[in-house]
């Protein structure tokens, strides 16, 4: 794993800095935010008030002219930038061929050079297959489709803290009551939650293995070993708080579902594509899944999804099975082509590490004064700091909104997540500069310091 990338090749369009010239949101957000209420529902938040018009590199600048240091990528899709010139360009010139023919009708060699990437780049050397679709919800519905058909089995294990997506399986895979759930059910049928491994909240010195021992003893239990269809885990959980299970966690439920005739799913779609310092984050510990989804980085911004795996699995699906009218979109396709392409050029896994080294530096550093970081945690450029109560383990909600918000005043987008919603987490695009980063960095640490009502 490379921590030096070569970033001296990477240019932009738009000046890499923070520059406010009105206040957050300015006047044309703010008659934005108004024809918005009267047009768009009410369900549908957005964490960040302003309207962006423009994206490059690690800004965001919005329509009064304000230049927002970005970190969080729209939530870990843009790791190439949000105007990559290899993505814009791949883009139009598909474009001007054809925008759509559904690869289920007429069928186009892009879709098939993307299965062939992903076959390429996901963990393991076995013979795999690929199938397209188009949000990471729907790569997680699927991958629990074949997981059900091939084992004839039908228990679906998920895990505390886990967040697999808003439709109806998906909602019932994830673990989250609000805003996720609340009302929303009933949820799908055959679902079983399990204690995750969370280092930081877990009884101190529990190991991976111990606490994957108590995952399969539960399993065994409730469910049965032969019962079990499918185990899908995010091998570092995202919503639920950029949680990396202990060392030994993931490959414990990996063996096991192996011994069982279960089929071990990871759910990459926030982990995958360099984001946490290798292709994907099952890399770091040498597990090898038998379906892994993924979404979000795939594409450069563009929607596309995919579930990649063995292929006895994948190819055991009765043509006509797996699909959807816009699944593997040819425009989708040629951005992710040129995303992959941009990802190797400037080795974005090396500067996600990198960008990991410079971020926990400077956060580890701040966690020996500000005793309301309770930890600091995360892999490569998915990292975050849990913040308590200082000198308990107590969640502080209250304070990653605080700081959150006080960031976004002073031109930082940054984002909250956890279980309990005191974590706040760094995504930023993996082409972010050091400089820009760093002047990030230093707003996000003044505002933990600050506190809730400062
Ligand atoms: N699996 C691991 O992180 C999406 C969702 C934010 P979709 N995470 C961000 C929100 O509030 O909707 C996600 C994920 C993991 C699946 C998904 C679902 O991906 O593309 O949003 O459907």
């Amino acid at each position: 794993m490379t921590t030096e990338a070569d970033t001296t090749a990477l240019t932009y369009r738009l000046p890499q800095q923070r520059k406010l010239v009105t206040e957050l949101p300015g006047p044309r957000s703010k008659e934005f935010a108004a024809r918005r209420g009267r047009a768009v529902a009410a369900g549908v938040g957005s964490s960040v008030p302003v309207y962006a018009v423009d994206a490059d590199g690690g800004v965001i600048v919005d329509a009064d002219g304000n230049s927002l240091i970005d970190l969080g990528s729209g939530i870990a899709v843009t790791s190439v930038g949000a105007s990559e010139p290899r993505v814009a360009a791949a883009v139009t010139e598909q474009v001007g061929h054809f925008t759509h023919t559904c690869f289920m009708v007429t069928p186009y060699e892009s879709y098939v050079a993307v299965a062939e990437a992903l076959n390429e780049l996901t963990p393991g050397d076995h013979d795999k297959r690929s199938v397209l679709f188009n949000s990471g919800a729907e790569a997680v519905e699927n991958a629990i489709k074949v997981a059900r058909l091939v084992t004839g089995r039908q228990a679906v294990v998920a895990f505390d803290n886990a967040y697999h997506g808003r439709t109806n399986l998906t909602m019932a895979l994830t673990a989250k009551n609000m805003p996720y759930k609340a009302r929303f059910g009933p949820f799908a049928p055959e679902v079983y939650r399990m204690p995750m491994s969370y280092p930081y909240r877990d009884e101190p010195g529990l190991t991976g293995e111990q606490a994957a021992a108590r995952v399969i003893s539960e399993m065994e239990v409730q469910i049965g070993a032969d019962q079990v269809a499918a185990i899908i885990i995010e091998p570092i959980q995202g919503e639920g708080g950029f949680i990396v299970p202990a060392p030994g966690f993931l490959a414990a439920l990996s063996d096991w579902a192996k011994a069982n005739g279960t089929v071990f799913i990871a759910d990459e779609v926030q982990t995958g594509f360099a984001r946490t310092g290798a292709w994907f984050a099952c890399d770091h510990e040498a597990v090898v899944p038998d379906i892994i989804t993924m979404a979000k980085g795939i594409a450069g911004g563009l929607p596309l999804s995919a579930i990649t795996g063995r292929a006895d699995l994948l190819d055991a699906v009765h043509p006509g099975g797996l699909g959807g009218t816009y699944g593997g979109n040819p425009v989708a396709c040629a951005a992710a082509l040129a995303a992959i392409e941009t990802m190797k050029v400037y080795d974005l896994p090396g500067r996600a590490a990198h960008i990991g080294e410079l971020a926990t530096g400077r956060l580890r550093e701040a966690a020996q004064r500000l005793p309301s970081i309770g930890d600091v945690r995360g892999r490569g450029a998915m990292i975050a700091v849990e913040l308590v109560r200082p000198g308990t383990t107590t969640p502080d909600p209250a304070l990653a909104k605080a700081v959150a918000a006080r960031a976004l005043a002073q031109g930082v987008v940054l984002l909250t997540c956890g279980t309990y919603g005191n974590v706040v987490r760094l995504l930023p695009p993996l082409v972010i500069g050091d400089d820009t980063l760093g002047d990030g960095l230093d707003v996000f640490i003044a505002a933990i310091e600050a506190g809730v009502d400062a």
